[in-house]
This record gives C-alpha cells, structure tokens and sequence, in this order.
C-alpha cells in the first residue's frame, strides 16, 4: 500500500498533508512506524511551534464508518484533557491530539474519496517493536493503568463501537470456520500445526465472552491496542508519556487490553519473527509490566477482574494468532502483508507464544496472587 504512494508520487501526499498544516509549511513526508491497517506518515513542517505531525490513511475497508473514530477520540481526548487538569502529576504524560484541517475539519476527503486524518505527534518520545530495556517493562504497565484510570470514569456508551466484533474470540472462531468451509487448505507442517492448534481450543476461545454475558466482567472503555509499540517513552527520561493509536478506544474488557499488553510486551522474539523456536512469554517481564499496570488500576480492578487476567493473556495471545491464521488461509485481505505465507508466520509466533503462556500457568497464575 505504501508502494502505491511512491508511484502516486510524494507531491500528492504533501498536498494531503497540507491540508492540516495550520502553520507554517510541509518540508518532508515519510512512512512512518509498522502499523498493520492504516497508512501512517510522519511529516515534518518548518515551523518551530509545531515540527511534526503524524498524517494517517484510515482503512475504511476495516473501520468502516471512520468519521465515528473522531467522533470518539475527540469525545476521548475533552474527557481526559478535563481530568488531567484537575490531577496532579508528577511526571510528563501526553495525549495525542485531532488536528482539524484548514477547514476545520477532522478529516480530509482526497479526490479517490480515501480518508485522511491527522495526529499531533508526541516530540522527543519514541516507540519499540519489541522489549527493548528492561526497565521500560514496569513503565509499559504504568502506561496501560494511566491510560485505564483516565477513562475509568467515561461512561462506556459515551464511545460508539467503531470496528464491531473486535476482541470478540467466538465470533475469529465463526469466522475462521467459514473460510476453512470455503477454501481449499493446503497441507504443510506449518498449516497442519495451525489447524491442529486451533481445533483444540475451540471451548477455550469463548471465556472472556461467557464472563461478561454473565456479568462477571464489566463493559468497560478500553484502548484495545495497547501493543508495546503503541507506548511512547520520553527520548532522555525513558519513562513511558503517552499511548498512542486511538483508533479502538471503544466499550469491550480491560482483558482484552491487559492481554494484548502482556502478550506483546513480554515476547521478546516479537510478532515478527520467524525463529519460531526463540519465541517465549517471559514472567519475570510480566510480573513487572503487572506491577506497574495494578500500580495504578488496583483502585477500579475487582476481586472477579483478578481472576480472569491468566485466562486474558492466553485468549489474547491465542486470538491473535487465530485472526492471522484466518486472515492467511482467506487470502490476506485484513493484516498488510509484506509476502504471501506473512500472516501464517505471524500466527505461528502466536501459537508458540500460547503454548509457552499454558506451560507456564502456574508460575502466571502465582505472579498475579502475590500481587493482589
Ligand atoms: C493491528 O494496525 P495495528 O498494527 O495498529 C490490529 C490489532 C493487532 C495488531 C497486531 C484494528 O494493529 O488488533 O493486535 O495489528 N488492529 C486492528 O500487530 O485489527
Ligand atoms: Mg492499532
């Protein structure tokens, strides 16, 4: 997809761009970070006040109604501006900002009808694909709980459901059945390995779903995406100032979110290796992203929140690996893919990574007692 802008030239790209330069002028534009849905661009002005900005593409084939994204985040950013005023705290934390166009507008419509957004950029922070100093693990942790406390008094209905069916196992699981139904499967090691894996967790894939149906787990706003590379650390201080990619920031489970956090950030191999054999879920990470993250959300986290967090990391992990697979076996029209077999790669590092989670039930479990 980012290929098609070289073609369209960069000229084209500026002139989008420009559209949201409320000052000064647009020096530079680049494909910026490693996003799996939307076109992401950082481009830099020449102006002091404002030096950069992060210009993204929606892909409305995946957010199908994207005007109701900004509806949400600026509903997102009021409410948590008005908090963090009346907070004091003691260290830096930012929230990205919608920037309007010169017509006031939270989008842009180019001439082939693609929905462009634009995002201030958080200066003199930076992200990363993988864990990549331990000490950023407790600050990871930090980030997810600040991020939660700040909307844990927004009202789930505030926020529409911008991508329904997102973070929703049963329904992958449904999903995943129709295109085995219709699709003819090749069978490799690596494919065989998938099905089998799947086909063995199929009750499994339904328990976050059940415990809210029943009223165990609360509706709550999440994030939704809270991968590492989703946390902005201060470039001198390291600390963690901000999580960015609001794009989901929507009702569903705090699980959905603290399993996302912990299956990312403690796979220190990342999403996108292929040395599936080095692919791991490391506790001692998980006992400090935990510590950092129940640092702040031990105030709105209940008795029955505790119990499901285990059950949170193996679902997500697992999921995502199901949404890959799936994605694969329908011929990669969800996730960008850089090659053919990209996305059964990517599955696979999610299954390695679940089965290290379930071998380590017990120690997983003992982490999130001991720090209740
Ligand atoms: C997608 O586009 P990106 O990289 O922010 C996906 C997440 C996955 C993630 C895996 C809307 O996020 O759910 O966890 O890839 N986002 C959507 O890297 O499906
Ligand atoms: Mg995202």
């Amino acid at each position: 997809m980012i290929e098609e802008f070289n073609t369209q030239g960069r000229e084209n790209l500026v002139a989008i761009a420009d559209q949201f330069a409320q000052v000064g002028k647009v020096i530079d534009t680049k494909a910026f970070g490693s996003g799996n849905i939307n076109d992401t661009f950082l481009v830099t002005l020449d102006c002091s006040e404002q030096k950069n900005f992060v210009l993204q593409r929606i892909n409305t084939q995946v957010f199908r109604q994207p005007k109701l994204i900004m509806q949400n985040m600026c509903t997102f950013t009021e409410h948590v501006r008005e908090k963090l005023q009346s907070t004091s705290l003691n260290r830096r934390w930012e929230v990205p900002q919608v920037l309007l166009t010169k017509n006031k507008q939270d989008h842009w419509r180019d001439a082939d009808g693609s929905f462009w957004r634009a995002i201030s950029f958080i200066e003199d922070s930076q992200s990363f694909d993988t864990m990549h100093d331990r000490s950023h693990a407790p600050e990871i942790g930090y980030a997810l709980g600040m991020f939660h406390n700040l909307i844990s008094d927004l009202s789930p209905e505030k926020l529409a459901d911008t991508l329904q069916g997102f973070h929703i196992a049963p329904l992958y699981l449904q999903q995943y059945d129709e295109v085995l139904a219709t699709t003819k499967v090749r069978k490799t090691p690596e494919i065989n390995y998938c099905l089998q894996f799947v086909s063995d967790r199929q009750t499994f894939a339904h328990i976050l779903e059940n415990a809210k149906a029943q009223g165990i787990l609360p509706l709550r706003l999440m994030h939704g995406d809270p991968k590492i590379n989703n946390v902005m650390f201060d470039t001198v201080t390291q600390q963690a100032v901000s999580v960015i990619d609001l794009d989901t920031v929507k009702p569903g489970l705090v699980h959905y979110d603290i399993g996302d956090c912990l299956r990312s950030g403690c796979n220190r191999a990342g999403e996108e290796t292929e040395n599936w054999d080095n692919v791991y879920f490391d506790t001692d990470l998980c006992q400090e992203i935990l510590a950092g993250y129940l640092g702040v959300a031990k105030a709105f986290l209940t008795e029955n929140d505790y119990a499901y967090i285990y059950d949170a990391i193996r679902l997500i992990a697992f999921e995502l690996g199901l949404r890959f697979f799936a994605d694969y076996l329908a011929g990669n029209v969800y996730f960008k893919v850089k090659h053919p077999e990209h996305n059964l790669a990517r599955a696979i590092v999610q299954f390695k990574l679940t089965e290290s989670i379930e071998f380590q039930e017990t120690q997983i479990r003992q982490i999130i007692k001991d720090m209740k």
